[in-house]
């Protein structure tokens, strides 16, 4: 039996949006979906009955991370990572390929791997697509990444293709190295930047190696928005209708809805978590600095329309108050509220497709958040 299992069960009729079903060892999940994203074990500032009373089905996590710190064999010995951090929904972990290139210094890219030295402390590593995948093992999470190389943005044609040829041949061996394909689905990752030809050999020949699911790394690097658009657009085409498609890193509530149309099913974002926790909130009607001035005597709620716990209690002025005298309950009321905005616009997303009425809906969103039609 393999890992999961994905069920199409509708496709919109203008679009390339699906709705769908995706079975996994740690539950159920409907797509298209957004993944909150809790890199070191804990999604920042919310415990995981929070998460599951927002509707969070499934979060993403990081190899890089936990490998360096606390060690992906105490996360082992804990008995995995769901009991570890005490998530019994659906995890998703990245590779630490992304992760590698963002935050450590002194990387030494070769055929066999990659040397790097820890953000943490310096100390010198080196990860290859079979090492990868064995920390992934041990971590137990349901989705497991290929090792990938995410080529920078400028990047020239030649650099892009041999970093493609690489992330093949590395998704070939993380595939031969992963055996406990029973309880783990480890996904094929297509790069090959913002050139077409590149994103379509990439993503065919990922196809030929029979992933269970396919992810789109590469993107939201510094690209225009347009440009990213079309790639996705381009990379799904070349994709199976029964596999799950992932966007990684992707998570603005206009490129979820862009995405979701261009036919992906999965998304993860440190954005929502991350502007929390400076004081910004999205809103039906934009995003907003709760912090700022004018909110010292606003007592209504973040978002009239929402009805997360943090809108149900408590004031703008009251949150602003708590960011101002710096109280950790600040962080918490806004990623609640963050969180519960994007998982309940793919909620709406989900409804939309159901009903035939995608284009309206995005319409009439990105109308009111005051975000352009493309
Ligand atoms: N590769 C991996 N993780 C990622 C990316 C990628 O290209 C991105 C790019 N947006 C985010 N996370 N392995």
């Amino acid at each position: 039996m393999a890992a999961i299992k994905y069920r199409l069960i509708k496709k919109d009729s203008r679009t390339n949006a699906r709705l769908g079903i995706l079975e996994t060892p740690h539950g159920v999940i409907e797509t298209p979906v957004f993944m909150p994203v809790g890199t070191q074990a804990t999604v920042k500032a919310m415990t995981p009955e929070e998460l599951k009373e927002i509707g969070a089905t499934i979060i993403l996590s990081n190899t890089y991370h936990l490998y360096l710190r606390p060690g992906h064999k105490i996360i082992e010995k804990a008995g995995g990572l769901h009991r570890f951090m005490n998530w019994d929904r659906a995890i998703l972990t990245d590779s630490g390929g992304f992760q590698i290139f963002s935050l450590s210094s002194l990387r030494k890219i070769k055929e066999e791997g990659v040397e790097f030295r820890s953000h943490i402390d310096g100390s010198k590593h080196f990860f290859t697509p079979e090492k990868v995948i064995e920390i992934q093992n041990a971590l137990g999470s349901d989705i497991i990444m290929s090792f990938d190389e995410c080529a920078p943005y400028p990047a020239d044609y030649e650099y892009v293709k041999n970093s493609m040829e690489l992330t093949i041949k590395w998704a070939e061996r993380g595939k031969k190295a992963h055996k406990n394909t029973e309880k783990q689905a480890l996904f094929g990752i297509v790069q090959g930047g913002i050139y077409e030809d590149l994103r379509k050999e990439c993503a065919q020949r990922l196809v030929e190696m029979d992933f269970p699911g396919y992810s789109i790394g590469g993107l939201s690097v510094g690209e225009p928005k347009n440009v990213m658009y079309d790639i996705v657009d381009l990379t799904t085409e070349y994709l199976p209708e029964n596999k799950p498609r992932y966007l990684m890193g992707v998570g603005s509530p206009d490129d979820l809805i862009e995405g979701v149309i261009r036919g992906v099913d999965m998304f993860d974002c440190v954005l929502p978590t991350r502007i929390a926790r400076n004081g910004t909130v999205f809103t039906s009607k934009g995003k907003l600095i709760v912090r700022d001035a004018p909110y010292a005597e606003d007592f209504s709620p973040l978002d009239e329309e929402c009805d997360c716990y943090t809108c149900k209690n408590y004031s703008r002025a009251y949150i602003r108050h708590l960011f101002k005298a710096n109280e950790i309950l600040a962080a918490r009321l806004a990623t609640i509220h963050n969180l519960y905005f994007l998982i309940k616009l793919m909620e709406r997303i989900r409804e939309a497709i159901r009903q035939d009425r995608l284009l309206e809906f995005k319409k009439q969103f990105f109308k009111k958040y005051g975000y352009k039609e493309e």
